[in-house]
């Protein structure tokens, strides 16, 4: 079948790897990005001359061109199906619509709550609106929907976990066993969202089922939590960390590294590994939701301490590494754990992440001294 993607956030982060990934399957792939003072195209112009890539331009809170955006990439994938059927019988023309668009900085969303409303909870629905309005079948257009593990805030479930079972002998003291309740967050878990940023997440997540739900849109929402990658923007705690233990290993004079909160606790991926499931999720029967994830949690702390040691450090606290910490970096309002189980994903998309926190950590360390060796 031949497929064409449309992906709104096709600048940032996940919109790389995501056309990526896409081209590499085969798609025609049209990226939307908004028109900036100063180029904002730098994580996809690598892709330039891909012959099945082409950068379109467009804004999530502007319904207008949203709507335009969408109705022109049916009239794309439903022309490039045409063609298709000359070389090979196809069931007809099938749209993705990827919507990673929004202002995605928990701290920004405080100091920009309206903003970020607009960005990230109304472009979700000017792009929802426009798939509705394109009146097609749903098996043709179908509509992925970047939602955030920040949704469930300070919301978690616990369940008993075994640590350690005890035998003596022959005996095997099943009563024994050492357990303690482990936390985590999954499809089930209730949301309880503690920022303007999560709050309008929680908004188009709910959109995401009423359009799925109401007027039958082939809809999914991937719950994702924390990835990130050597494209991740420099603003996020790991790649602000990244970026300055690089430094340090070629100059231990500078300035020593501001941070906020170091306790709280994330489960992070590798991005590349993400982008997979959504598209996975956009190739079942029906649409659906879904929680990606390692399952594995570090504290901020954890991920200081790995980064140095990748750039060679033996600092076993963090007491003895050259970081202050700034309490002008703590949010009003913080999410102090997350842990995702993505046992549905793995059970029904057949996913699973293949990136684990060391190599992450490597990876995002190696690559940031790699850009300071180049100046
Ligand atoms: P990112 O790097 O910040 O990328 C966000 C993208 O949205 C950028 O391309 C940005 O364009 C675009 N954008 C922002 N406002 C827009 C507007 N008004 N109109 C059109 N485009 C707009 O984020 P990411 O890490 O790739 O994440 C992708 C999506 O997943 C986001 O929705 C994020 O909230 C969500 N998410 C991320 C994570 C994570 O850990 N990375 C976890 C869960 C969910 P510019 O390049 O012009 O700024
Ligand atoms: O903060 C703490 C901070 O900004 C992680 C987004 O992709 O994931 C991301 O949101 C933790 C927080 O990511 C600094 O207080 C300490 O506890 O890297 P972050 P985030 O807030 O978890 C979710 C799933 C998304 O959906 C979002 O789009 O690190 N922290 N010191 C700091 N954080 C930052 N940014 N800067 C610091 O100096």
């Amino acid at each position: 079948m031949s497929k064409t993607a449309l992906i709104f956030g096709v600048t940032g982060q996940d919109g790389s790897y995501l056309t990526e990934h896409l081209l590499g399957l085969g798609y025609h792939v049209i990226g939307v990005r908004r028109r900036t003072s100063v180029p904002n195209t730098g994580r996809v112009d690598h892709l330039a001359g891909e012959p099945l890539f082409k950068l379109v331009c467009g804004d999530v809170t502007d319904a207008a061109s949203v709507s335009h955006v969408v109705w022109q990439a049916w009239q794309d994938a439903y022309m490039e199906w045409r063609r298709s059927l000359q070389i090979r019988p196809s069931e007809g023309p099938r749209l993705e619509v990827y919507n990673l668009a929004a202002q995605s900085h928990v701290k920004a969303s405080f100091d920009e709550p309206l903003h970020t409303t607009q960005a990230t909870y109304l472009g979700c629905l000017n792009v929802l609106e426009a798939i509705r309005r394109l009146d097609v079948r749903q098996e043709h257009v179908r509509f992925y929907q970047a939602s955030s593990s920040e949704m469930f805030g300070a919301a978690f479930d616990t369940r008993a976990r075994v640590i350690e079972e005890c035998s003596e002998g022959a005996i095997h003291w099943k009563s024994m066993s050492l357990t303690e309740r482990e936390r985590y967050q999954d499809e089930s878990t209730p949301f309880l969202p503690c920022s303007p940023y999560a709050i309008a997440k929680l908004a188009a997540h709910h959109a995401v089922r009423l359009y799925r739900d109401a007027y039958g849109l082939f809809a999914c929402s991937g719950i994702l939590h924390n990835h990130e990658s050597e494209r991740r923007g420099e603003e996020f705690v790991t790649r602000k960390i990244t970026k300055y233990v690089a430094r340090w290993a070629r100059d231990k004079s500078i300035e020593p590294l501001r941070l906020g909160n170091l306790n709280a606790s994330r489960d992070w991926g590798h991005a590349e590994d993400y982008v997979r499931a959504m598209h996975l999720m956009l190739q079942q029967e029906k649409g659906d939701d879904f929680v990606i994830c390692t399952g594995e949690t570090h504290t901020v702390r954890e991920f200081l301490l790995a980064a140095f040691k990748a750039a060679g450090s033996e600092a076993e606290n963090v007491e003895s590494l050259p970081v202050v910490i700034d309490s002008s970096l703590y949010r009003p309002s913080e999410v102090p754990y997350l842990r995702g189980d993505c046992s549905k994903a793995k059970r029904v998309l057949g996913w699973k992440p293949e990136v684990p926190f060391e190599e992450l950590v490597r990876r995002m360390v190696y690559s940031d001294m790699r850009a300071t060796d180049r100046g």
